[in-house]
């Protein structure tokens, strides 16, 4: 019988969740055509130059899912589940802070942390867990309810940890016992027609929609399945032609005449989905929740901390310029300051090490050069010795998750500012999960640094990469 390694189980869990959630959300599927269409168009254009982040069957079959979890046992046992594909903790998010609306989640994301697997395939799930004892949100007495509800539900039955334990233990399995994971793990993440509790739902949802949508159910669901898309502009107008009603701005940075860096997402406003209720009479009737919507995201380079830095302090400028003239449009706002901070090249990006890249030898640049036996990895780019070609950001930014959750909420929820909130990181979310939660900045330096290393070996040269200097100089 046939072996299924990871890779294979991760490309047919995604296909296999992205039929189901095209069944539940028709409109997703509206999404994936245009985003199809999108990317041919942008290929038919720019020709091999649009597969400079990515090959196009990579960026076509690439897909992020959202879920949302209700406890630390629930998030350990997701992280369980993702393991048996491959999909390991990468980065944490505080979305409690990062948005203006009750938002009481923290999260990571599930992916594969290889280069070479991602390339096989690159589907990672952004996964939230409820911080349902942050005191700002709930009081006492529903800290006390939720805890009780979350204990008695049941996300991820035995049969399916026991198939993906194995499956994580043993690099893969067998072709028959992957079919039932598969179907097992397709099934954990679907909606439930199960009646919801209409007042205790309700409860929940004057304090934060999030909160009800991961504490008001009984099971958990795909909030939305992102494909990729080449030209996220184009994609747009594409889906506001098609009548579709679009959040609206694009999160993350704005188009404008340079490198594409980190991630750019937009999404179509949260559709009405029917749904029974449970009255305290008793009685079941239909109603309507309004909590999932369809997103595409665009990728870019991933920057350094020095770059990251940067993109931090350009946000805030485009803030504080925005507050001076609130009439103005972000996005134009935002461009005038990317133009006036960000360099305008990739060449230049990796000059400044604001970005990371791997490097590859031009033989024939090199012809005829005398290099000394330690040289700069700088200078080797400055002469055009070395090309630098771009590591893809696939990891998320908090503030536009903030964004994405809070353009599809219709209310505020409340918060108390006035108490403490709980504190997490990426060490407490290392031992909720039950596995290291790695920073994504460690996994593209170990790209950049093996690229750099493989370079040495060939040019038979030692090369001082000093990024770190230029680190500490910005
Ligand atoms: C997650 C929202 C954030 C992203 O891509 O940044 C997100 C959610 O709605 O559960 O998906
Ligand atoms: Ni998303």
């Amino acid at each position: 019988m046939s072996f299924k390694s990871h890779w294979e189980l991760r490309a047919a869990f995604a296909q296999s969740l992205s039929a189901m959630y095209g069944t539940e959300v028709p409109a997703y599927n509206t999404l994936v055509d245009a985003s199809t269409r999108v990317n041919e168009g942008f290929m038919a254009q720019h020709g091999s130059a649009a597969e400079r982040l990515g090959s196009i069957s990579r960026v076509t079959a690439e897909r992020h899912g959202a879920i949302r979890v209700g406890s630390e046992r629930e998030m350990s046992q997701v992280g369980r589940v993702f393991a048996a594909f491959g999909m390991y903790p990468v980065g944490f998010y505080d979305l409690r802070d990062a948005s203006s609306s009750a938002v009481p989640v923290v999260s990571t994301a599930f992916r594969p942390i290889d280069s070479d697997e991602l390339a096989k395939n690159p589907f990672r799930v952004f996964t939230s867990m409820l911080a349902g004892e942050d005191p700002r949100f709930f009081d006492k007495e529903l800290q006390t309810e939720l805890r009780e509800f979350l204990a008695n539900r049941e996300l991820f039955g035995e049969e399916l940890l026991e198939l993906a334990d194995r499956s994580s233990r043993d690099g893969g399995i067998d072709e028959e016992s992957a079919s039932r994971l598969l179907v097992l793990a397709t099934a954990a993440f679907e909606l439930s027609s199960e009646p919801v509790n209409y007042e205790w739902y309700r409860r929940l949802e004057a304090i934060s929609a999030v909160a009800a949508d991961i504490g008001g159910v009984g099971s958990t669901h795909i909030n939305h399945l992102t494909p990729r898309v080449l030209d996220i502009d184009a994609l747009y107008h594409e889906m506001e032609a098609l009548g579709i009603e679009m959040i609206d701005e694009i999160q993350g940075p704005p188009r404008w005449d340079g490198p594409d860096v980190l991630l750019r997402q937009t999404s179509f406003r949260a559709l009405g989905e029917d749904r029974m209720f449970v009255h305290p009479d008793g009685s079941i009737k239909p109603g309507n929740l309004r909590v999932r919507f369809g997103e595409v995201e665009a990728r870019g380079i991933a920057l350094t901390p020095a770059g990251r830095d940067l993109y931090d302090r350009m946000v805030a400028e485009t803030d504080r310029r925005l507050a001076e003239q609130p009439d103005a449009k972000r996005t134009d706002v935002a461009r005038k300051v990317w133009e006036e901070n960000l360099p305008h090249t990739e060449l230049e990006l990796a000059e400044q090490g604001l970005a990371y890249f791997t490097f590859r030898l031009d033989r024939n640049a090199l012809e005829g050069t005398e290099l000394a036996s330690t040289v700069q990895l700088r200078d080797l780019v400055s002469q055009r010795i070395v090309i630098p070609e771009p590591i893809v950001y696939e990891d998320f930014l908090p503030r536009s998750a903030a964004g994405i959750f809070q353009s599809n909420l219709t209310e505020q929820g409340s918060k108390d500012e006035a108490l403490h909130g709980t504190s997490y990181d990426i060490d407490r979310m290392s031992v909720i999960v039950g596995k290291t939660v790695t920073d994504p900045n460690t996994l593209y330096q170990k790209q950049q640094d093996h690229s750099v290393a493989d370079l040495a070996r060939e040019l038979q040269v030692r090369i001082i990469s000093d990024n770190a200097v230029l680190n500490a100089a910005l």
